[in-house]
């Protein structure tokens, strides 16, 4: 599947064949190395794909069961490391973050091509995320509480887990592996981390702040490449207890089964179909404005992103009307360019799976195109993979366009007749990650934070833009129940361990009446 992606991207073109790529290697053990067999893969600039950003490690099990056999390594001596002095570290990085953010955004920018103001943001939030987890360093709190039983102490505590395998994806390079690496490493596990294909550079520059930090060898590795040669191999490997990845439903379903099996933790990060309820009540202005965020930043590509917009029928007109409107003006190119609004999309598989629905929504779906629809090509677009953000009118809640992710800038208004029809309309989707309602009305308001199915809701803002120190993750089709940031993601990466300590000198029975 993967693979597929990645040699359309990586099609050889001739004004790159004369300057020679930057190689980067796996990191393992503390050093950087290249993929056993020798083999690599290109990695092109989804804005011009004559731009040749590197060529990376294909890696495969061999090279796997050598990083998990370093993290394995590393793990006993790092968990008994005390939790502030990780913390330490983990500040460091963080410190060493800000420091090389611009370097890194560009570097995002330039392999998956979301605007340089937007990388900014998901560099800021592996940022906030590292200062967060390493607050946690000293507090990682457990509880004592009573016992049943006289002179009986009893508390609970969080222990590590072992070696954790994260796969990581390409829409937030840097900041899904700062959800993962950062509170897995912090409570004392070590990793093996394997980013999306379309996107290491960002988890070498990641790395690389591990490596500048001092972090003992081991405790972080990344092995890049491929889903089904180098992530695959990961997820089963025996020594691999935790695995944690965000990515689309279908591969997380075969990821769940796959765990399951082996009896290993399993997180789950999957896909969405947000909603924005406009209630005709709302701030008409402030619901396009935010819509037209919602739908269009990161060009959609976004678990959160604004894919359905529900509207009230007595405002529906206007609102798609305005932000059709406001679609068109949209600035698309290069996200190097600062000019530019909306960037690529990221690699052509992508795009021709975003272009199958465009027409899907016009033909089979019957709905109304209001803006975009189409691919970009004048001038030097054509060597990338631009889609004019597109607005569709009229479509049914039904239609497949509003059913299944896209996962691309494109956005569908549904018109509802009532608050109650909004909710029932929001929640009649697979997925339940984020949900959103432009209204005045408080009542309904908390009403909707109440019966909508999801694990993020906003009033008065866009589905996108959640904060790393509340829990990130969705219900339905979206999970399997855990969560990503705020210090609920340490569950999945700890493993509670309580604890009882009788000092009453004499065997005590619990639940045994004498
Ligand atoms: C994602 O789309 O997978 O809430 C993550 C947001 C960002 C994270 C998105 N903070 O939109």
């Amino acid at each position: 599947m993967a693979k597929a992606n990645a040699a359309k991207k990586s099609s050889p073109s001739k004004s790159t064949a004369k300057t020679q790529a930057a190689q980067y290697h796996n990191f393992i053990n503390g050093q950087w190395v290249p993929a056993a067999s020798g083999a690599t893969f290109e990695n092109r600039n989804p804005a011009d794909t004559r731009d040749l950003v590197g060529t990376f490690a294909d890696s495969a099990a061999e090279d796997v069961d050598r990083a998990v056999a370093a993290a394995r390594e590393a793990y006993p001596s790092w968990r008994l490391y005390p939790a502030p002095k990780r913390a330490e570290l983990v500040f460091k990085v963080a410190d060493i973050l800000v420091r090389r953010k611009d370097e890194i955004s560009r570097d995002m920018t330039r392999e998956m091509g979301k605007v340089l103001k937007e990388t900014g943001g998901d560099t800021q939030e592996a940022i906030d995320m590292a200062y967060f987890v390493a607050g946690e360093g000293r507090r990682l709190y457990g509880h004592t509480t009573t016992s049943e039983l006289k002179n009986k102490f009893a508390m609970s505590v969080r222990d590590s887990v072992g070696v954790c395998g994260l796969i990581t994806p390409w829409n937030f390079p840097i900041a899904i592996p700062s959800w993962k690496i950062l509170p897995a490493i912090l409570a004392g596990n070590t990793v093996v981390i394997k980013p999306a294909e379309d996107t290491p550079l960002s988890v070498v520059n990641f790395v690389k702040a591990f490596e500048e930090a001092g972090l003992p060898a081991g405790v972080v590795n990344m092995v890049t490449g491929f889903g089904a040669t180098a992530g695959a191999p990961l997820i089963k490997h025996p020594t691999v207890r935790v695995v944690s990845f965000t990515g689309s439903t279908a591969t997380g379903r075969v990821i769940s089964t796959e765990t399951a099996a082996l009896g290993k933790r399993c997180s789950l990060e999957m896909g969405g179909k947000n909603c924005i309820i406009v209630m005709d009540d709302a701030n008409l202005d402030l619901a396009v404005e935010g819509a037209l965020w919602g739908a269009f930043g990161t060009s959609g590509q976004r678990c959160t992103a604004s894919s359905r917009m529900i509207v009230h029928k007595k405002v529906v007109k206007k609102f798609t009307a305005a932000l059709a409107e406001r679609a068109k003006g949209l600035r698309v190119g290069p996200g190097l360019d600062l000019k530019n609004e909306v960037g690529p999309v990221i690699n052509q598989k992508q795009m021709e799976k975003i272009l199958g629905y465009i027409e899907i929504g016009k033909t089979k779906d019957k709905a109304k195109l209001m803006s975009g629809g189409e691919r970009l090509t004048e001038g030097d677009l054509k060597h990338g993979y631009f889609i004019a953000p597109t607005v569709f009118g009229d479509v049914a809640p039904n239609a497949v366009i509003a059913q299944e992710e896209i996962f691309g800038p494109v956005t569908s208004v549904i018109t509802c007749d009532s608050f109650e029809n909004a909710i029932e309309i929001a929640n009649g989707v697979e997925y339940g990650l984020s949900a959103s309602i432009y209204t005045a009305d408080v009542n309904r308001a908390f009403t909707a934070m109440r019966d909508l199915q999801t694990g993020i809701c906003y009033v008065n803002a866009p589905t996108i833009g959640a904060e790393v120190h509340l829990p990130f993750g969705g219900t339905k089709g979206t999970g399997n129940g855990h969560r990503e940031g705020g210090i609920e993601a340490f569950e999945i990466f700890t493993e509670w361990k309580s604890l009882y300590i009788d000092y009453s000198g004499v065997l005590q029975k619990a639940q045994i009446e004498d």
